[in-house]
């Protein structure tokens, strides 16, 4: 039967006959329509603001999957299923770190719909950053979401056994592809689906086409997304992904959510905050905002780049800190009896390290396909002058490709931000 989205009265009728969703919208005994709203602005599916008429601070969200991509229509379809994955990773997540997962009020896998909590005061974290605004616990909020899903869903916890079955039910093929396709493969190929700026100078993804070290590297990180099942993923950790107000941050959307390599989550961060950087030339000048300085005494951009550093530093050290929790210091998972602790903590180090390079490679493969891939971001497709996105964009590729080529001689954090600031100034490509 061919798909049709819900109208508004049949959503509604829907929404009073759950009892736990009523309870939520509805004071006893109370009828009467709901105020039905529809906000999806996402690319895979239709989403609902269903509030009370009389009283709209009851409210949830209301998201269901059609049978296709929403970006492109029936002409891209999907099965449905993918909503089972985002309200199995919003359980699991929500569990792990509730201060920072929206609650899932009501699953139906009939209707492939979920009911979850309505984050009224909390704006798109893009959205907040193109408009200059410094969130405190931001960078706090993101490492420590990071950490706590990244760890617990991995064997540095989870026993063997647990571990593999867990590897099995988050199988998800479907949307993997879309990620292997657009974000490893089609940016690096002349593709019909790539989309280039206007005024976007072909020859600089032409250069990088051509680099076989650029290429070996991003060939490794596409290996490692599809081989490397290291723990439950988001699977698609952009700042749209992302809601904030001055207090609280909330991850949202894991439909992508797979096992997958612990990188892939910190780069998608790691990438969009740059991203962000980056556009600033464009969003400090239509809102003057170049010089503002915030509590810090620091302009707006190198708030950002202070993110990056942030998220990736207490991320580093809240992870450190459950592992050694979890995992005793003379005996562990992977070392085995290390009576002096020597080899465990050497090993703990090299594994942070790698971490990192690997996280660096898969931001640098996200950099580079909001730049020629067919899904852009916001931060850089909002800006209006044709010239001005165009040298936008090369830094973002210049900065890629050496975070992509250079990620096992980067040797921390501020090293990043060195090649960021240099791919600012324009400087060299590698
Ligand atoms: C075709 S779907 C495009 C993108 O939207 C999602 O947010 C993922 O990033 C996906 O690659
Ligand atoms: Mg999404």
């Amino acid at each position: 039967m061919e798909f049709e989205a819900l109208s508004s009265s049949e959503l509604s009728a829907y929404l009073r006959s759950v009892p736990a969703v009523y309870a939520l919208l509805n004071e006893p005994g109370e009828t009467g329509d709901l105020d039905i709203a529809e906000v999806g602005d996402g690319n895979l599916n239709f989403v609902y603001f269903a509030s009370n008429a009389r009283a709209p601070e009851r409210s949830v969200v209301v998201k269901q999957a059609p049978p296709f991509l929403r970006l492109v229509g029936k002409s891209w379809p999907l099965t449905r299923h993918r909503m089972e994955r985002e309200v199995a990773a919003l359980q699991r997540f929500g569990a792990l770190c509730p201060q920072h997962v929206p609650r899932v009020y009501h699953a139906d896998s009939d209707l492939f719909l979920m009911v979850m909590q309505r984050l009224s005061s909390h704006r798109i974290l893009r959205q907040a950053l193109m408009d200059g605004i410094v969130y405190p616990k931001l960078a706090a909020h993101l490492s420590t979401y990071l950490a706590h899903t990244l760890f617990y869903g991995s064997d540095l916890f989870l026993a063997p056994d647990v571990k593999k079955h867990a590897v099995s039910d988050a199988v998800n093929t479907e949307l993997c592809k879309i990620t292997e396709d657009l974000v490893f493969t089609y940016p690096f190929e002349d593709h019909p689906s790539n989309v280039y700026s206007p005024a976007f100078p072909r020859a600089e993804i032409e250069r990088l086409r051509q680099s076989p070290a650029l290429r070996l590297a991003v060939a490794d990180m596409k290996w490692s997304f599809m081989n490397d099942a290291e723990t439950l993923l988001h699977g698609d950790l952009h700042t749209g992904s992302i809601m904030v107000n001055e207090d609280e941050t909330y991850v949202i959307d894991p439909e992508f959510a797979f096992y997958g390599p612990m990188g892939f989550d910190i780069g998608a961060v790691l990438a969009n905050l740059l991203l962000a950087y980056f556009s600033r030339d464009w969003h400090d000048r239509e809102q003057d905002t170049a010089l503002q300085l915030h509590a810090d005494g620091v302009p707006y951009r190198d708030w950002l780049l202070e993110q990056v550093s942030a998220v990736w530093s207490g991320f580093e050290k809240t992870f450190l800190k459950l592992w050694r929790v979890h995992e005793s210091r003379r005996k562990s998972h992977f070392i085995g009896d290390d009576p002096g602790g020597v080899c465990v903590e050497a090993y703990r180090a090299r594994f942070m390290r790698r971490l990192l390079a690997q996280s660096l490679g898969f931001a640098g493969c996200k950099m580079i396909r909001r730049i020629v891939g067919m899904a852009k971001v916001a931060d850089i497709t909002s800006i209006a002058d044709h010239s001005l996105r165009a040298a936008v964009e090369v830094r973002v590729l210049r900065c890629a490709e050496r975070l992509l080529v250079e990620r096992d001689a980067i040797d921390g954090i501020a090293q990043v931000l060195a090649i960021a600031r240099e791919a600012q100034a324009g400087g060299r490509a590698s």
